[in-house]
């Protein structure tokens, strides 16, 4: 076969806008490809929601390649074993009800499982600020605002895309940028005790798994919040390498959106 240039370069180009143009109106809209989103993009994909991750980095994945310290492990408890086994991953029993897996396969295996399930990740996009609605005296959250990564990391003078959403989730991370952004522009008061992004606290493993389920929630209305970005929302301790908490949180966003768009 006589490869040709302009051809490939054809190819790609229209297989792009396919995806792109598919992500214009979705039911879900991801902002972040760390474990928390991943998992709950698997899982809206299985169910057949329109789901699309938007990650600002080369690499989706967030904070899972890198094991704890580097040691590239890492360790979950008992509760989120059935989502491992849902995804694939070789585990090990470690002591007293702990499960170890080694983090380049958990991080590979879930980006590749997301994907497969009809989730379509964005590498290289920085969400930079939401759609802001008021629709019969209701405020809410409807949609994304785009840039291309590089082109915010240089600060370039170029307008954004944005896109719309049903639903969208802040998996942003330690950060919360999503909550952030709202709070900070929009001068409404966040479902969190405080009304606004309360801060994350110093490392508590126990505490900060619980934590992060119970408080994966909607946060404002169109606006879900997953991962460590609950836990700086509504102010909860860190927790280290320990990730049971992070996939917990990402099926629950999965399951209760899942409940919500389809009734
Ligand atoms: O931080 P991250 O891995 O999120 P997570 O799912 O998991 C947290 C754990 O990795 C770890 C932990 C567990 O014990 O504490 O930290 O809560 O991934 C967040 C992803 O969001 C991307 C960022 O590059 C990272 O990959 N991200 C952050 N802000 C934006 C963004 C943005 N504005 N637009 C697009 N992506």
């Amino acid at each position: 076969m006589k490869l040709d240039d302009a051809i490939i370069s054809r190819s790609i180009i229209e297989s792009y806008k396919e995806k792109l143009l598919s992500s214009i109106e979705v039911d879900v809209a991801l902002v972040g490809a760390g474990p928390s989103n991943l998992v709950a993009g698997y899982y809206l994909g299985k169910a057949g929601i329109r789901a699309v991750i938007f990650e600002s980095k080369l690499a989706p994945g967030g904070g899972m390649w890198g094991g704890g310290m580097m040691f590239n492990e890492i360790a979950i408890q008992e509760d989120a074993l059935d989502i491992i086994k849902d995804l694939n991953i070789s585990y090990k029993k470690a002591r007293d009800g702990y499960y170890t897996m080694d983090s380049i396969e958990s991080t590979s295996s879930i980006i590749s499982r997301c994907v497969k399930s009809g989730t379509i990740i964005f590498n290289l996009i920085k969400v930079t600020d939401v759609l802001f609605r008021e629709e019969d005296g209701e405020k809410r959250v409807a949609g994304l605002v785009l840039l291309w990564s590089p082109v915010h990391s240089l600060g370039l003078h170029v307008d954004p895309l944005g896109i719309k959403a049903s639903y969208v989730v802040d998996g942003t991370g330690h950060p919360a940028e999503i909550c952030n952004i709202v709070s900070r522009k929009m001068d409404v008061k966040l479902n969190t005790p405080t009304g606004e992004v309360i801060g994350e606290m110093s490392m508590w493993a126990d505490k900060g798994e619980q934590f992060t389920v119970e408080n994966t929630k909607e946060v404002f209305p169109g606006l879900y919040v997953a991962g460590m970005a609950a836990n700086n929302a509504f102010g909860g301790p860190r927790m280290g390498p320990i990730f049971g908490g992070m996939l917990l949180s990402g099926k629950k966003i999965a399951d209760m959106l899942i409940k919500r768009i389809k009734g």
